[in-house]
């Protein structure tokens, strides 16, 4: 018989390649939501998607609407990638990330506690928790010490999702996800902001991009392979926690090259170092071993970061190329 998956956060980047990836599958996909004022369904729009989904409205710290979602959803597995996503923001916002962001994991998991302790749980986790790196690379085993309220509030939610597991035995995966980016990445982190703006400047409706520490380091991976790591997690016999990263990585700095050089530009050209974009503590390093996911999932990332940016690109360019037809 075929499987039912709730996804929250699936008109996020990873939610919508997630839902993809389990129509394809076969699964019944429920889109758990939550109301915002305009429609926000672009990326599921893009993957021709938004009509596959059955979609139940709720807010990932509201946990009755949780319980009500799993109660009509009756899931097998639940995807919970729903989150206030963006490190920047959590300097801002920090209640508020830590209710979504952290809180709200053990919601999920009260909900599936108190409704069906059999659903299968997957827990966007994040290298973010790293922070101050106390490893060179990164494993499964490397201590945490986050740096942004958006990085401690993923490790409460980290540590709920071990400790559901430990007390009430329910199916609770943690997948540490390095970095990973597409062309549904949000415009505000730092890979879709240059693609963006090499799209612009390539074509003449910008004139500069303004960015923080160029100098940070990220590994950095595509989206639509670290979904099917998250799939894989929940087909084991046992639930773990897994790293999933590409095992390289790139200063910010050479991300911006390797962009601009796509497209014949230099980027010393156009990038304005920008106080505004630094962070109240910065996150230096990223790197990460996915040696568990290679050996127990059999998962390995595929794709280069160059033709990441590649994709990244063009996706852009075919954008801004849209956008100036209409104003024509
Ligand atoms: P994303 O694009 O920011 O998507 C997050 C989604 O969660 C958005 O659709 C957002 O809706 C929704 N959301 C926010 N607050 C919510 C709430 N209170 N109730 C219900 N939904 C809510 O993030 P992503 O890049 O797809 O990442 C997916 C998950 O993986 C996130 O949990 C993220 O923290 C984690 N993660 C991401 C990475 C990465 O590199 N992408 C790495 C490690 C971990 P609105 O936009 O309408 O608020
Ligand atoms: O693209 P970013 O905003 O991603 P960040 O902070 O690493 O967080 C992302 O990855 C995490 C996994 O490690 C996720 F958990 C999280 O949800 C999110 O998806 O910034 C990357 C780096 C940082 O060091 C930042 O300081 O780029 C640096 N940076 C330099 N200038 C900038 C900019 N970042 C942004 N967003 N904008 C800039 O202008």
């Amino acid at each position: 018989m075929n499987k039912t998956a709730i996804v929250t956060g699936i008109f996020g980047q990873d939610g919508a390649y997630l839902a993809k990836l389990l129509l394809e599958k076969g699964y019944k996909v429920y889109g758990f939501i939550a109301r915002r004022s305009t429609p926000v369904d672009w990326r599921l729009k893009e993957l021709g998607i938004e009509n596959e989904v059955e979609y139940i409205e709720g807010d990932l710290t509201d946990v009755s609407s949780l319980i009500r979602a799993v109660n009509i959803a009756k899931p097998d597995e639940f995807y919970n990638l729903g989150a206030q996503s963006f490190v920047g923001t959590s300097w801002k916002q920090p209640i508020l990330t830590a209710q979504s962001t952290g809180l709200g994991v053990l919601n999920c998991l009260e909900a599936i506690r108190l409704s069906n302790s059999d659903i299968k749980f997957y827990q966007a986790s994040t290298s973010e928790m790293f922070g101050l790196i106390q490893e060179p690379i990164q494993s499964e085993k490397t201590p945490f010490h986050p740096r942004s309220p958006y990085g401690v509030a993923k490790l409460f939610g980290h540590w709920m999702t071990i400790n559901y597991r430990e007390s009430f035995n329910i199916f609770g995966c943690c997948g540490i996800l390095f970095n990973h980016e597409s062309p549904l990445r949000g415009i505000e982190f730092v890979t879709r902001k240059v693609t963006d703006a090499v799209a612009r400047i390539k074509l003449g409706c910008q004139k500069d991009l303004h960015l923080g520490n160029i100098d940070a380091k990220r590994d950095w991976g595509f989206a639509g392979d670290y979904v099917e790591a998250m799939w894989k997690m929940l087909q084991q016999d046992k639930p773990d926690d897994y790293v999933v990263a590409t095992g390289r990585t790139t200063t910010v700095r050479d991300m911006c090259k390797i962009a601009f050089d796509y497209v014949g530009l230099n980027y010393e050209d156009y990038v304005v170092i920008d106080p505004k974009f630094y962070r109240p503590a910065e996150v230096d390093l990223l790197l990460g071993n996915p040696k568990k996911a290679k050996e127990v999932l059999n998962w390995e990332a595929k794709t280069s970061l160059e033709d990441l940016i590649k994709m990244m690109v063009e996706a852009d360019l075919r954008r801004v190329n849209k956008e100036l037809k209409v104003k024509d």
